[in-house]
C-alpha cells in the first residue's frame, strides 16, 4: 500500500515537475545549463576528493576560533570568490567585466540583474534573448494568490515594524507554496533531484519577493501593505521593481539595476550567504534557509550597515550646520568632519560603512556606485560629503589603529544613490540589499544540492578543554 502510494506520488510529482519545465523552454535551457556545468565540475570534484582529500587549505587556531573564524578556508561556494585586494568576481568576471558584458537594460547602461542570475547559476553570461526569457519566467511565476498570503502576514504584523522584520516574515509566508518541502514530505525528493526542487522554489522565490518588498515600500510611505503600482510584464526585473514600488523616472531604474546586480554576492562566508547555505544544508528549503540569511542580512555590521552610514552623514550634516560651517571651504569641511569622527569613534562606536571582514582596499561596489554618480550627479550636496569623508576617513581609522581595512565598503555609498533619486526611507535601505542578495545565495544553495553537499557541521571547542590541551590547566 504505502510502496504504491510512493509510485503515485512520485510520478505525480516529477511530471508536476517536467510540465512546468516543459512549458517554460528557458528553464528547460537553464537546467541544461546547470547540468551541463555539474558534469564538467564533477570531473575535477571527483578528481580532488581522489588526490587531494587530505591537503591542507587552511589551518585553523586558537586565534580564528575565538576571532569569528577569519581566514578559515572551511566552505566550497561556486558562485562567486572574493579577492581581498580586486573585490569580488561573480564566475570569474569583476564588476567593471560585468557592468561590460552582461546584457544590460533598455538604456543600454546599466546590467541587468536577471543576467547577473543566469551568469551565478550557469557560469556563462546569456544572451539578452536568455535573460530577456528568464525575466519573462519571472513575470509568469509571480503568482497572486501566493503573494496575497505574504500580503496578509506583513499586514498583521504592527505598524512600526522593521521593514527586514516584515520582509524575512513575508519570505516566511510564500513558503507555504515551497516545491522542496512538500516533494520532501510526499517522500518523492531524493539526493538526485533536490537541486531541481531548489531552482523551482529559488526562481519563484526570485519572481514574488520584490512584490512582497514592494508592498513594504509602500507601506512606510501610505500605511497600506500594497503595490504603489501594478507589475508591468514588459518591464525588466529591476525596473519593474522599482515601477510596484511607484519610482517611474528611466535614471532611477537604471539605479536599480546596478544596485540590484552589484549587492548579489560576496563569496559564501558573509553572514547572509553563510546562514542562507547552513539552514539549506539540513534540508530546509530555499524560503526557510534565505528568511534565515535575511536575518544575518538585518544586523548593522553586516547589511543594515547601508541604513546606518545615512544616519551618520546626516548626523555629520546636522552637527556642520549647528557649528555654521562652510562646506564650499573644503579644508574647513574637513577639519569638522574629522573633529566629529574622532567623538564617535571614542564614545566606542564603529564607523559604519567601513571596515570589512576580508577586503583590504576599496570596495569595487563602492567605486561602481561613486562612478554612476560622477556620471549622474556630480554635483549633490550628499555625494560631495560621501567624497569628503573618503578623503579623510582611512587616514583617521589608520591613526585609530583597530580595524584592519580603513577602507569604505559597498555601504557607504549605496545611500546617496536612493537619497537623490527620492528613496529618503533608510529604514527601508537593508531591504533592497536582500532583495538583490537572494540572487547569489539561492545560487548557492542549488549548488551545493547540485552537488550532493551534506550537512554542515564543524567541531566547536570549549575554553576549558583549550586550557587544557594548551595551559595544562
Ligand atoms: N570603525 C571603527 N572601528 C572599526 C571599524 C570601523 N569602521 N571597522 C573595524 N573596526 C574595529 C573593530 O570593531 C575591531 O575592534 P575590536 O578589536 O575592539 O573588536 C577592530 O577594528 C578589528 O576589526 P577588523 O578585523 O578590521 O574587522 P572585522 O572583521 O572584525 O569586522 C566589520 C568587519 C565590517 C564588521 C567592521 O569593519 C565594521 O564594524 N564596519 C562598520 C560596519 C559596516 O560597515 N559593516 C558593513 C560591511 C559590509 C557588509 O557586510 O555589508
Amino acid at each position: 500500500m504505502r510502496t504504491a502510494r510512493f509510485a503515485m506520488l512520485s510520478r505525480c510529482s516529477g511530471l508536476s515537475l517536467r510540465c512546468a519545465s516543459t512549458a517554460s523552454p528557458i528553464v528547460e535551457e537553464l537546467r541544461a545549463a546547470l547540468v551541463k556545468k555539474n558534469a564538467e565540475d564533477m570531473v575535477l570534484i571527483k578528481d580532488l576528493k581522489k588526490n587531494h582529500d587530505g591537503d591542507a587549505i587552511g589551518a585553523s587556531t586558537v586565534g580564528a576560533a575565538y576571532g569569528g573564524m577569519r581566514g578559515i578556508t572551511g566552505l566550497v561556494y561556486e558562485p562567486s570568490l572574493l579577492d581581498p585586494v580586486e573585490g569580488i568576481r561573480f564566475r570569474g568576471l569583476s564588476i567593471p567585466e560585468c557592468q561590460e558584458k552582461l546584457p544590460k537594460g533598455t538604456t543600454g547602461q546599466e546590467p541587468l540583474p536577471e543576467a547577473m542570475l543566469w551568469l551565478l547559476l550557469t557560469g556563462e553570461v546569456p544572451t539578452a534573448e536568455q535573460a530577456k526569457a528568464l525575466n519573462a519566467e519571472l513575470h509568469r511565476r509571480a503568482d497572486k494568490e501566493v503573494i496575497s498570503r505574504a500580503q496578509k502576514t506583513v499586514a498583521a504584523l504592527p505598524k512600526g515594524t522593521h521593514p527586514m522584520t516584515e520582509f524575512s516574515a513575508g519570505v516566511l509566508a510564500l513558503q507555504t507554496d515551497s516545491k522542496f518541502a512538500q516533494a520532501y514530505s510526499d517522500g518523492v525528493a531524493n539526493k538526485s533531484n533536490y537541486w531541481e526542487y531548489a531552482l523551482e522554489d529559488s526562481l519563484n522565490l526570485i519572481s514574488r519577493s520584490p512584490h512582497v518588498a514592494a508592498m513594504i515600500y509602500n507601506r512606510l510611505r501610505t500605511g497600506k501593505v500594497e503595490l504603489a503600482a501594478e507589475s508591468r510584464p514588459e518591464l525588466d526585473w529591476a525596473s519593474n521593481f522599482a515601477n510596484m514600488m511607484g519610482f517611474q523616472s528611466e535614471e532611477f531604474w537604471d539605479c536599480m539595476r546596478l544596485y540590484l546586480s552589484i549587492h548579489v554576492d560576496h563569496e559564501g562566508g558573509n553572514v547572509s550567504a553563510h546562514t542562507t547555505t547552513l539552514v539549506a544544508s539540513a534540508l530546509s528549503d530555499p524560503y526557510l534557509s534565505f528568511s534565515a540569511g535575511l536575518n544575518g542580512l538585518a544586523g548593522p555590521l553586516h547589511g543594515l550597515a547601508n541604513q546606518e552610514v545615512l544616519k551618520y552623514l546626516f548626523g555629520m550634516q546636522e552637527l556642520c550646520r549647528a557649528d555654521k560651517v562652510d562646506f564650499k571651504d573644503e579644508a574647513t569641511a574637513e577639519k569638522a568632519l574629522t573633529k566629529y569622527t574622532w567623538n564617535l569613534l571614542n564614545s566606542g562606536r564603529v564607523v559604519p560603512g567601513y571596515g570589512h571582514a576580508v577586503l583590504r582596499k576599496t570596495d569595487p561596489r563602492y567605486t561602481c556606485q561613486r562612478d554612476f554618480c560622477m556620471r549622474h550627479f556630480p554635483d549633490d550636496e550628499l555625494f560631495q560629503l560621501v567624497n569628503t569623508i573618503y578623503k579623510i576617513m582611512p587616514g583617521i581609522l589608520t591613526e585609530h589603529g583597530k580595524t584592519k581595512n580603513p577602507y569604505p565598503n559597498v555601504d557607504a555609498h549605496s545611500g546617496v544613490l536612493l537619497q537623490h533619486y527620492g528613496m529618503t526611507e533608510q529604514v527601508y535601505y537593508t531591504v533592497l540589499f536582500g532583495v538583490s542578495r537572494q540572487i547569489g545565495v539561492l545560487s548557492g544553495v542549488i549548488w551545493d544540492r547540485l552537488q550532493g553537499r551534506p550537512l554542515e557541521r564543524p567541531k566547536s571547542i570549549t575554553t576549558e578543554a583549550l586550557a587544557k590541551r594548551f595551559l595544562k590547566k
